[in-house]
């Protein structure tokens, strides 16, 4: 009997520890996750703002999406007029600072979006310094954009 409430208090602990543990809040969170959806057959690109509230960089080193197949990180280089987009390893965000993805900097590429305009869905991010963390991201499509 008694091992039983101990292994349910386990179990119970280890549910927890997928979620923020009281007095320990997370050290990178986000704000503003959003996608721009165009179809299906065209990549997607994700945009957020990860805030670093520690007192050392984190590096982002990975992103992952149901709902894209595959995803990665880019950056967008502007060379005289022609965008063209890199893939990244690894982005450090500064301590006590933040790391804003953006149309013609850094973002998702969301390789084979299977989302709906006006849906909400998940994007993992994953930091070599911090634990994952599970954003939301609103879908909007060609001609729509955030107010904020
Ligand atoms: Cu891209």
């Amino acid at each position: 009997m008694q091992k039983r409430r101990n292994l349910g208090a386990l179990i119970l602990a280890l549910a927890c520890m997928g979620g923020t543990a009281a007095g320990a809040p997370n050290p990178v969170t986000a704000s503003h996750g959003w996608f721009r959806y165009l179809m299906a057959q065209i990549p997607a690109g994700g945009f957020v703002a990860l805030h670093n509230h520690t007192a050392n960089p984190v590096t982002l080193n990975g992103v992952s999406a149901a709902s894209c197949g595959m995803a990665m990180l880019h950056r967008s280089e502007d060379n005289s007029g022609t965008d063209r987009m890199v893939m990244v390893r690894s982005v450090a965000i500064p301590a006590h600072g933040r790391l804003r993805l953006k149309s013609g900097s850094y973002h998702v590429m969301c390789m084979q979006p299977t989302m709906r305009v006006g849906q909400t869905v998940p994007v993992i991010f994953h930091f070599s310094d911090a634990p994952d963390l599970t954003v939301p991201f609103k879908v909007y499509g060609a001609d729509q954009r955030p107010t904020k």
